[in-house]
């Protein structure tokens, strides 16, 4: 295959399409799609890098089997299906089929493998599951479900007011064109953006109002920018009347709070935040960003609630310009109320167990514990807080089966590692379509043939469902002749099956992959599953999805596979907002009583969790230029902030004595670690920051090991997290920072690595960059 082909980077939930010109194998060279509907030719800085991603010399070429001795032998395919499937169905059989654990299912670019593996999973019994989401986006889920039943986006395109709380969106985008956005939002006098940040980020920079709050004193921050909204009549009155329930209490409770106290203890100056207050209750629409600076941070599920105040009782909803629940293509929750774990207790929401607790409910004696793991496209004992007990946990499991594309940290500990076709050898999708009015689904097609010795996922979970037997081949046979057929008679023979044996439901996607998939045109078989979905969007959003184009689920089940661009799949009406909202009233429930009690006890709560022995807040974890979760081990895909240096205020620089480039060493309740100092007039005195995404293994092709940076959860406590959804604290970990005793280390040259830049870079200027 030669010549610019589309896809789309894989390195943030925005996936912007981008084109690429593939040269023996490589990614030689990229630039932003102009045909992607939400893109339209923006990326970042680091799609331009992605070859690091494809040509990285720690892919995995052959299923691996641990030895006894802890070294690993590769074994062929289908002795590692029929030892895997059979040791899972042994765990199955003794301990049952929920002890088994699913960790992952997808990272920023790639959950059409998690699609399939939910039907090996299920065959086995097994339901329990956690992902990233469960480090960040629960609590949010868990207010939403109680205030709208669903996830709500802002339109900053358009929004006369933008509010990032905790949220970098220069660095860490999460929006399409990010970028582009915040430029114009700077640019134009009759829009503002307000920036909570303790940080002076980039984002903070470009800000009319930068609230910067002291680290962890969010809540009362927000508090006191809704009690001005209550207190100085800038709510909206007749939007809360004809679509809000239950703002008396919440009314009550806010019109309680001395605002001047709450700004002072949170850090902010009051005039300050009156004056921003006033710009929210003023404005004609209001969009709202939060993420991990408060979903990683104390409060954090209060916060969630607090800041959703700000565009709820200023009414900015089914308009132009303000917050939207909008269509998904798959949600990335499952519906329901509040699990429990079986050994914990912990919260499962949204069908996801804190991450947090993973090695507690592994780690004991406990009857009900898990004995097996199954982690796919995931990195849990790097991403986890508390590395240390996690790798432990990891270690006591009677198998963990690892999928992933790289030896990662989590693939040394297991007992099978499967190797996966990386997102650019195979058909690949993510169900992150967030956006509203206009929501678009991107089916990327593969540009080159699996690398030898690995699969695509969606094959590798059919062959291990197989291996299962549990389903009877020759029942798929009506299917797989009515697939030939065309997709009517498929769909009546789909249907017909279905009521025949209802077992075929618990598989769905293995079924559709073994009988829709081979009809499917070349090299998209691992699409098949989305031919479900794509009814299911249909009869979800009928007029939405006739607005966007297509007549009905097949429809648009063709357009999906034929649009290599990406497709618009739903286009709303502003007032179908109220539509998405999904408890029966059609309106927003704002009482949330422990939350509301929890506002109240902000007035008796010190906002401070630093100590004598800690008294410093670590941020572990901020995303950067060149930080891409555990995407790319390269560390030479980074052009800058090679080492990961830990930023420090200009005032602990003096007070501790560390001077830019030097050496600290960082102590916390669980560890130690020590970073290259970088002093930032952008940190308050009292925070520091660590970036994400670093402290990983390695091995270049001269059989050196390098592992650049700290890995931040070596840093943090599992116990240390949210009492509502047990998301982690990972910004606001304590710790005490010291100069190193030794001579500070010299940075190794890299020679080679230059050249490979070089090679997988250039492609002019990133489009859409500013
Ligand atoms: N470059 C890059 N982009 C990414 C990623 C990446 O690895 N690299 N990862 C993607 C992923 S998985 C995610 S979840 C998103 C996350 O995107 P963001 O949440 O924007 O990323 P962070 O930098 O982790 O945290 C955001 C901000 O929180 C601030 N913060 C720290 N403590 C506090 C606090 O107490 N209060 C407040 N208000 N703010 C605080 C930090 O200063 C930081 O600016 O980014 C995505 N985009
Ligand atoms: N201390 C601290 N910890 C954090 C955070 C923080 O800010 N601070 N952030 C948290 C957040 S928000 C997130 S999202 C998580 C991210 O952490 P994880 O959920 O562990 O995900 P990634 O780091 O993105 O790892 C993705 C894995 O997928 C693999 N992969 C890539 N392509 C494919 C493919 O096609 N198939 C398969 N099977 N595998 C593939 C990669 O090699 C990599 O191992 O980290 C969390 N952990
Ligand atoms: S914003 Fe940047 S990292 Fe995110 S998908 Fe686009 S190009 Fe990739
Ligand atoms: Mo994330």
């Amino acid at each position: 295959m030669t010549g610019w082909q589309a896809s789309a980077c894989i390195l943030c939930e925005c996936n912007c399409g981008i084109i690429v010109e593939v040269s023996d194998r490589r990614l030689a060279r990229i630039r932003g799609d102009k045909n992607h509907p939400a893109s339209r030719g923006y990326t970042c800085n680091k799609a331009l890098r992605l070859d690091h991603y494809q040509s990285n010399p720690h892919r995995l070429r052959a299923p691996l089997r641990r030895r006894a001795d802890g070294t690993f032998e590769e074994i062929d395919w289908e002795t590692a299906v029929s030892e895997i499937a059979g040791a899972f169905q042994r765990i199955a059989a003794d301990h049952g089929g929920d002890k088994i654990l699913y960790y992952g299912g997808g990272g920023q670019g790639n959950h059409l493998g998690g699609a399939y593996s939910g039907a090996f999973l299920k065959a086995l019994g097994s339901h329990y599951r956690s992902n990233a989401l469960a480090q960040e986006k629960t609590g949010e889920h868990w207010v939403d479900t109680q205030l709208y039943g669903n996830h709500t986006r802002g339109e900053f395109a358009h929004a006369e007011v933008s509010v990032f709380v905790g949220k970098n969106p220069w660095m860490s985008q999460s929006f399409p064109r990010a970028r582009v956005v915040l430029n114009e939002i700077a640019k134009d006098p009759g829009r503002a953006m307000i920036v909570i940040d303790p940080v002076r980020t980039d984002t903070a920079k470009m800000a009319d109002f930068h609230l910067q709050v002291g680290p962890g004193a969010d809540a009362w921050c927000l508090a006191a920018l809704a009690a001005v909204l209550v207190q100085e009549n800038l709510c909206d009155e007749a939007f809360l009347a004809d679509h809000v329930t239950g703002v008396d209490r919440v009314r009550a409770a806010l019109a309680d709070i001395d605002v001047a106290d709450y700004a002072q203890r949170c850090g902010v100056e009051a005039e300050l935040l009156r004056a921003a207050a006033h710009r929210i209750g003023g404005a004609a629409s209001v969009a709202v960003f939060e993420d991990l600076g408060v979903q990683q941070s104390p409060n954090s599920t209060l916060c969630s609630y607090l800041n959703k105040m700000l565009w709820i009782l200023t009414g900015s909803f089914a308009k132009r310009g303000g917050q939207h629940l909008h269509s998904t293509f798959a949600p990335l929750f499952r519906l329901g109320g509040v699990g429990r774990t079986p050994v914990t207790g912990a919260p499962v929401i949204g069908g996801l167990m804190p991450g947090n607790v993973i090695a507690e409910e592994i780690s004991t004696d406990h009857p009900d514990r898990f004995r097996a793991m199954l982690v796919e496209s995931s990195n849990p004992a790097h991403s986890l807080a508390d590395s240390a007990a996690v790798g432990r946990a990891l270690g006591e499991l009677e198998l963990l089966v690892v999928v992933d594309v790289a030896m990662t940290e989590t693939a040394r500990l297991a007992h099978y590692v499967l190797p996966a076709a990386s997102q650019f050898e195979k058909v690949e999708a993510t169900f992150f379509n967030l956006e509203f009015p206009e929501n678009t689904f991107h089916l990327r097609h593969p540009l080159m043939e699996p690398l030898e010795g690995t699969l695509p996922e969606p094959e590798i979970w059919a062959r291990l469902t197989r291996a299962l037997g549990v389903v009877d081949d020759a029942e798929l046979d009506p299917l797989r002749r009515a697939a030939r057929q065309g997709r009517a008679e498929f769909g009546a023979a789909f249907f017909e099956a279905l009521a025949a044996n209802p077992n075929l439901g618990k598989v769905l996607p293995f079924v559709l992959y073994e009988t829709l998939g081979p009809t499917l045109p070349d090299g998209l078989a691992g699409a098949a599953a989305l031919w479900g979905l794509a009814h299911k969007v249909a009869s979800t959003y009928p007029d939405a999805v006739r607005r966007a184009g297509h007549a009905d689920g097949d429809a648009l089940f063709d357009a999906v596979l034929s649009s290599r661009s990406g497709v618009t799949f739903t286009v709303h009406d502003y007032a179908d907002d109220f539509a998405l909202i999904a408890h029966p009233d059609g309106r927003i429930a704002l009482e949330i009583p422990e939350l509301l009690e929890d506002l109240r006890a902000l007035a008796d709560t010190p906002a401070s969790r630093t100590t004598a022995e800690f008294p410093i807040v670590l941020s572990a974890g901020e995303r950067r230029a060149f930080t891409a979760n555990d995407i790319i081990r390269d560390p030479a895909w980074r052009a800058r902030d090679r080492d990961g240096a830990l930023r420090v205020s200009v005032e602990d620089a003096a007070t501790l004595g560390l001077f830019d480039g030097g050496r600290a060493v960082i102590t916390t309740a669980a560890g130690a670690a020590e970073a290259t100092v970088e002093v930032s007039d952008a940190m308050r005195a009292g925070h520091a920051s660590l970036p994400n995404g670093y402290g990983l293994d390695f091995l270049s092709a001269d059989g050196t090991l390098d592992r650049p940076g700290v890995a931040t959860n070596s840093l943090t406590s599992s116990r240390w997290r949210d009492p509502y959804a047990g998301t982690p604290w990972h910004k606001h970990v304590p710790a005490r920072i010291e100069p190193a005793l030794r001579a500070p280390e010299q940075a190794a040259p890299e020679p080679v690595r230059e050249a490979q830049v070089a090679a997988g870079g250039p492609a002019g200027p990133p489009v859409g960059r500013s």
